[in-house]
């Protein structure tokens, strides 16, 4: 068909997130499922290529299952004899260039490729480690997968389009792997971030661009304006945001347009996530487009609902005694009218699976009492994927927090991770370096720094990178010091004690993992005397470690755990340099008073990670005061 010819038909998906709960007796198999669908959908419908916007893998480090399904389906579905109807025109070394094979898949005489797959890495799956690969590259090596945009540099990126030629229609595809958004959004201010375009033929080109940052605002600088992105830019395919808007919608100023195709599973009990999930299917002629919603059907199911209770006075009275018993039967109700539209709703796919998601968001302002979930959770067992947090109890009209200089722990904790807040530890870490008084203010190891090595720690199992952070800022500040003429020998910072951060690190992060392990038999509790395993193991002879205490989090929901959290103390008035100098703003060997830092570890990724252990465990260290609305909602064992 004339008309088919000059025609490029993509396949736009992102967010696969395989693996993603994996362990889950009713969800495990829901991300493999989907992925299915979407390989069989670019199949039937032929297209020239699949484009994934980052995420493919949930885990930085997927396990052999998750790693085994996705090369099984791969292989099912992308080779084959059906032959691939377009060219590459760029220099490929340049665009595969970090690759051993850095030539297309379907190029490649070995290999019997029928729908070859680009993708950019997300920030689930980026590359980590000394080595910097990620699990998109394994991918890549066995040929089933292009892995591209992936920038070489940190200090400035230039985005060398992969370009495509299908008949007479030519597409520059551009790509940029996820990045911190701080980063990213610094770079772009600083003009450091170039688009190359080519020379030839500059406007017939149609300008497609993938990214996988966050959309909407998180922070003053913890997203990317839309702005930001060149004009010249016909189309955008936005990951990360799970939310599914996927018709493409016009940016009046740079006059391109944005496709968010959103995530393929539901990871999250937020509104966003419960907007029905499609994939894309563009259609590129020339320089014009064309994108088809194509509904999954393999999706579970999932509603949400909102009850505030105080905009019921003629049901709810919260004097009445029995007002609990009446919200708790008011609240079964909703369930099961949601129950019935999710049986009625359903599309019909086999494959498609039974149970649904509910989540039930409760506002109990007003003097109302919360009701015993674990009761309520045991019958819909069988009916519901998610009995155990189907009720979320929040107090939506207390929230406003009082004192602005002292960073309120406690609100930052109650914070339901599950609202779509996604919130990092980066933003953690920040938002303690901002209301942390100036005097205490780290300066050795940056905010920034420090809150990425945590992030990796935690999210990527990468266990070396504080430990990386720590050497690096260690050089480049002795090397600061050795500039500005400080004699080496007296301005020598402590490295012992900064063996001691690390030190610190690693038992907390030990004990953390031990619990994991145990979280049936509840929260063994080490008192502040005994010294910990590790401590006796690694501690220098004489040096007394700073002691730690785990507390038990009583969240103010009847008991009820929400969160997985780890806050660990550093003794950082103990990292200074000899007082000689004189510049340096600690000298806390002088000093009865420790600086101790506080680090929140509740990210969302944690969150998911860990929900299947113990609920909530907390660190800290016994002079730091958690309160929330001025309620104690730590108690120290
Ligand atoms: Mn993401």
């Amino acid at each position: 068909d004339e008309d088919e010819k000059d025609t490029f038909k993509i396949l736009v998906a992102t967010d696969i997130h395989l693996g993603y709960l994996e362990k889950d007796a009713a969800r495990g198999n829901d991300t493999f499922v989907t992925f299915d669908e979407i390989l069989k959908l670019a199949q039937d419908h032929e297209v020239d290529f699949i484009l994934l916007g980052g995420d493919l893998f949930h885990e930085n480090k997927p396990s052999r299952k998750t790693l085994y399904t996705c090369l099984e389906l791969m292989r099912k579905y992308c080779m084959g004899d059906r032959p691939v109807q377009f060219e590459i025109l760029s220099d490929q070394s340049v665009n595969f260039g970090f690759s051993k094979f850095p030539w297309v898949n379907y190029q490649d005489g070995n290999l019997n490729i029928s729908t070859p797959v680009f993708s950019i890495h997300g920030n689930h799956d980026d590359p980590t480690g000394a080595d910097a690969l990620c699990a998109l590259d394994i991918l890549s090596c066995a040929g089933l997968l292009n892995h591209f945009g992936r920038s070489p540099s940190v200090e400035k990126i230039d985005i060398s389009p992969v370009l495509l030629q299908k008949g007479k229609s030519k597409m520059a595809l551009y790509g940029l792997g996820s990045i911190p958004d701080e980063r990213l959004y610094r770079m772009f201010v600083n003009k450091q971030v170039t688009m190359l375009r080519p020379k030839e033929d500059g406007d017939s080109w149609f300008n497609l661009f993938v990214l996988h940052q966050n959309r909407s605002k998180h922070g003053a600088t913890n997203y990317i304006p839309e702005q930001f992105l060149d004009d010249f830019i016909d189309l955008v395919i936005w990951g990360h945001e799970h939310e599914c808007k996927i018709s493409p919608t016009r940016n009046e100023q740079q006059l391109f347009y944005v496709s968010q195709p959103g995530s393929s599973v539901v990871t999250s009990l937020s509104p966003g996530e419960a907007v029905k999930k499609h994939v894309g299917l563009l259609r590129i002629k020339g320089k014009k487009m064309n994108l088809q919603k194509i509904p999954l059907q393999t999706v579970r199911p999932f509603y949400i609902e909102d009850i505030i209770l105080a905009d019921h006075p003629d049901i709810f009275n919260p004097d009445n005694p029995k007002v609990t018993q009446a919200i708790q039967a008011f609240c079964m109700e909703k369930v099961e009218s949601m129950l019935d539209n999710s049986e009625r709703e359903r599309l019909g796919n086999p494959r498609q699976p039974e149970k649904p998601l509910i989540r039930l968001r409760v506002d109990y302002s007003g003097g109302f009492e919360p009701f015993s979930v674990v009761r309520f959770s045991q019958k819909y067992m069988d009916r519901v994927a998610n009995p155990k947090d189907i009720i979320h109890f929040f107090r939506h009209r207390e929230q406003k927090e009082k004192n602005e200089d002292e960073m309120n722990f406690g609100k930052l904790v109650c914070k339901p991770a599950s609202e779509g807040t996604t919130l990092r530890v980066e933003d953690l870490v920040k938002q303690y370096f901002q209301t942390a008084e100036k005097k205490v203010q780290l300066s050795l190891l940056t905010e920034r720094g420090m809150g990425e090595a945590v992030q990796e720690f935690v999210d990527k199992e990468e266990k070396d990178a504080i430990e990386e952070l720590v050497k690096f800022q260690l050089e480049k500040t002795q090397r600061f010091l050795k500039e500005r003429h400080i004699d080496g020998e007296e301005a020598k910072i402590d490295e012992e004690v900064c063996m001691d951060f690390l030190l610190l690190f690693e038992i907390t992060v030990g004990k953390w993992e031990r619990e994991r392990n145990t979280q049936k038999m509840g929260i063994p509790v080490r008192k502040q005397s005994e010294p910990a395993n590790a401590s006796q193991q690694r501690s220098p002879p004489g040096r007394k470690q700073p002691g730690f205490e785990a507390a038990n989090f009583n969240a103010n929901q009847g008991g009820q755990f929400q969160h997985s959290t780890l806050i660990f103390a550093i003794d950082m008035g103990k990292i200074s340099v000899d007082k000689a100098s004189g510049t340096w703003p600690y000298s806390s060997k002088n000093s009865q008073q420790a600086n101790m830092k506080v680090f929140c570890l509740n990210s969302h990724l944690a969150l998911e990670h860990f929900t299947w252990t113990l609920e909530s465990i907390i660190y800290i260290l016994p002079q730091a005061k958690m309160s929330n609305n001025n309620q104690s909602v730590c108690t120290y064992v």
